[in-house]
């Protein structure tokens, strides 16, 4: 009964207003999965082809009808009647019909909704939750949420360079206890901002977006809510950026544009001033800080502070295990951020996630700045017990739907769940008393 019977795509909207798919996935038993795939703003050069129309008539180009059709006209022949539990096979099936590496035939939207669609419909017929179906019997650590509370780069229209201010309440307990610290944090924020009279309007991803002088002042100001709120900070609350950095960077420089000035400086500059920061801030993660193609810049900042912080790859590792392969060769990176519509696929992701862990590095499940009501990821960093989540602000239903989501499963495995706080941290040695 669990044979796929029907498969139909569907054109849909995310949280910025463009469009992207959703797709249902019908099994001989009636059951079904419904999947809607987000979408980034900052995406990495060698990330899996998204699918678009580029028909200026519709949504200004942004139309994914092609990608439906591919799910509705070619994939679902091919899928009609496997098992829906044998997921390897299903997403064999799409990656060979595919045939191309970044899979720019059908797009990588429309292969990534049918994968996760027929997880969800899988769990659904198996009357288990997905983070259940996909992690089995060891599924039980709760993640760290890492909140980005101040928006920049390509997310908001102010002049901030870091693209991610993020609070970590890695001080709590629980995730509930992480989750009401992070938003009380959130709050303060608003009023902090407020008092400067400075706009509380929001980014792509819930965070404030302020115009702000330079990348310090946008902690200085996180830091101030967090004690405003009766935390302290580098004990119950941490920060982490995600400077995004292959977007002010070409031709082997790093431009910023601090206090209206622009400063270019070199990797071995960008990494003395994040050292800089570790020494002044208590931040315990800098995600994407060199450039996609810099691995000589990430190696550098592993060995500057990869024994004080985690030094995670975004658009340098892109979910894709040649690329990650790559970086542990390198020595560039102890953690990996992951991200399922950067490969396309439920199993390659997990052969990421397995390749990540097997060399002792955290990953680090991740939204997009595109996001919808759809909260697979959610379940994935409890099924793969990755300790850690970031999903944007505590504010936002794209995004608080996550977080809402692991209440939930934190509530349904009761005392047997875990939250490892800090310790799900990599790199975070000396730093913490
Ligand atoms: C990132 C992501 C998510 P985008 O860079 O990590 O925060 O942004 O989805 O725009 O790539
Ligand atoms: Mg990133």
């Amino acid at each position: 009964m669990s044979e796929i019977a029907e498969i139909k795509a569907r054109q849909i909207l995310d949280s910025r207003g463009n469009p992207t798919i959703s797709v249902k996935v019908s099994l001989e038993s009636g059951v079904s999965g419904i999947s809607c795939v987000p979408s980034g703003a900052s995406t990495g050069e060698y990330e899996a082809y998204e699918k678009r129309d580029n028909d200026n008539s519709s949504y200004f180009g942004k139309s994914v009808h092609s990608a439906v059709e591919n799910v509705n006209d070619i994939i679902a022949k091919s899928l009609s009647g496997i098992d829906s539990y044998n997921q390897r096979l299903v997403d064999d099936i799409m990656i060979n019909l595919d045939g191309t590496p970044n899979k720019s035939n059908l797009g990588a939207n429309a292969i990534l909704g049918v994968s996760l669609a027929v997880a969800i419909a899988s769990a659904q017929e198996l009357e288990i939750p997905l983070y259940k179906y996909i992690g089995g019997v060891n599924a039980h650590i709760l993640p760290v949420p890492m909140m980005n509370v101040i928006n920049g780069g390509k997310h908001a229209n102010n002049l901030l360079d870091f693209q991610e201010f993020m609070i970590v309440p890695a001080g709590a307990k629980y995730f509930d206890e992480a989750l009401r610290m992070g938003a009380e944090v959130y709050q303060k924020l608003k009023k902090v901002l407020d008092e400067r009279k400075m706009p509380t309007s929001v980014g792509d991803e819930g965070g404030f977006a302020p115009e702000l002088q330079n990348n310090a002042e946008a902690i200085l100001l996180i830091l101030e809510a967090i004690e405003k709120a009766h935390y302290t900070p580098g004990k119950d609350i941490f920060i982490a950026l995600d400077p995004a950095a292959s977007e002010f960077y070409s031709n082997g420089k790093y431009t910023l544009k601090e206090a209206g000035r622009e400063t270019v400086l070199d990797s071995s500059e960008m990494v003395d001033m994040y050292a800089g920061f570790v020494e002044k801030f208590p931040i315990i993660s800098i995600e994407d800080g060199l450039a996609q193609d810099d691995f000589n810049g990430f190696s550098m900042l592993m060995k500057e502070l990869g024994d004080k912080i985690q030094v995670v790859g975004d658009d340098l590792t892109v979910t894709n295990i040649s690329r990650i392969t790559k970086a542990i060769d390198a020595h560039a990176i102890n953690s990996v951020l992951i991200k399922l519509n950067q490969i396309g696929t439920l199993s390659e992701t997990m052969d990421a996630i397995q390749l990540t862990q097997k060399n002792n590095m955290t990953a680090l499940i991740s939204h997009r700045s595109g996001e919808t009501e759809d909260t697979t990821i959610a379940d994935l960093a409890v099924a793969v017990n990755s300790g850690l989540i970031k999903t944007g602000a505590p504010a936002r239903t794209e995004r608080v739907c996550k977080y809402n989501r692991l209440l939930q499963i934190e509530e349904e495995l009761g005392p047997n769940s875990k939250f490892l706080g800090i310790k799900a941290f990599k790199g975070i040695g000396s730093k913490i008393s």
